[in-house]
């Protein structure tokens, strides 16, 4: 139902409406109205604006910068690591031609969008549930004259109306937690043509310890996620024809990413909560790359 679906692009003034159910709109509502200053001032070091973590070693001098620059400091360092992250994501996605298509499923503020287009030069689809993040998207597009090329829509990645076999890759930074991955590797089973790429970083709890723990409890609660177990990925992957081709533990790299932000001005509040989870063994954060077969 085509009709029912919100095609935005650029423009979401002139968005539709996209169907959401309760939990879907609490979720909307939260990245509507988010104004966190690690993200904002993050993306304004160089114009790509990050909804996720980093990743590699720390340059911990920065906490002692002189004062006048420190700030300035802590925030390209947070950058350049959050940076890091979405590099190896691209890189998993293997080769893809200029002639290629790839959709950016959860695509926040856009900035993966826009390195992905940098990286390979193909067409990049960038999808939200948040208005407000598809506007900031498609303004940072047009700002770097890319707009016909990366595009934003507000759609959901559950139902995404594109073309069945539209897509050589798919992504998913850190966004997989918002919904139920049985009907979201139901939908890339459907958009990504025969031996397409699929690449997923992700915080999952470790089936190991156990449930979850305190920890990942207060992540849920504090972005209104539901952070899924480490297995739940592969067994939905093995029912949608998505074949693991590799798997990084990044846990141990998001570390001093954490460990640093939790020092500074930036921090929001969660990071203690990360750390523990980390270290206690409940929580990992993974890379997971799939061939569509
Ligand atoms: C980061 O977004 C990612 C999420 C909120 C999803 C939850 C991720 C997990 C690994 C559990 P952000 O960059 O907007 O968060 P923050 O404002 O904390 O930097
Ligand atoms: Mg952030």
């Amino acid at each position: 139902m085509p009709g029912a679906r919100a095609e935005t692009g650029s423009d979401p003034s002139a968005a539709a409406g996209v169907p959401l159910s309760t939990y879907q709109q609490s979720v909307a509502d939260y990245w509507n109205t988010e104004r966190n200053a690690v993200n904002l001032r993050l993306g304004e070091v160089d114009g790509i604006y990050h909804h996720h973590y980093g990743i590699g070693a720390a340059d911990f001098s920065v906490l002692e910068a002189p004062e006048e620059v420190r700030e300035e400091r802590i925030a390209e360092e947070l950058h350049r690591l959050e940076s890091a992250q979405a590099d190896l994501l691209l890189e998993h996605l293997g080769r893809i031609a200029p002639e290629g298509r790839l959709l950016d499923s959860g695509c926040g503020r856009g900035g993966g969008s826009l390195l992905a287009h940098q990286r390979f030069g193909c067409a990049v689809d960038g999808i939200s549930i948040s208005r407000s993040q598809v506007a900031f998207a498609g303004e940072q597009a047009e700002r770097r004259g890319v707009g016909g090329q990366v595009r934003f829509h507000l759609r959901n990645m559950l139902d995404t109306g594109f073309e069945t076999g539209s897509f050589d890759g798919i992504w998913n930074n850190e966004s997989t937690m918002y919904v139920e991955l049985s009907l979201l590797f139901a939908e890339y089973q459907r958009l990504l043509r025969r031996g397409g790429r699929y690449v997923c970083i992700t915080g999952c709890y470790n089936d190991a310890y156990g449930l979850p723990s305190r920890a990942v409890s207060e992540i849920n609660a504090h972005y209104i996620c539901d952070i899924h177990p480490r297995s739940t990925y592969f067994r939905e992957m093995a029912a949608h024809r998505l074949v693991p081709v590799g798997v990084v533990d990044l846990t141990a790299a998001t570390i001093p990413y954490w460990e640093l932000r939790a020092q500074t001005h930036l921090a929001t509040g969660i990071e203690e909560k990360f750390l523990s989870a980390y270290r206690d063994g409940s929580f990992q954060y993974l890379l997971i790359a799939a061939d569509r077969v």
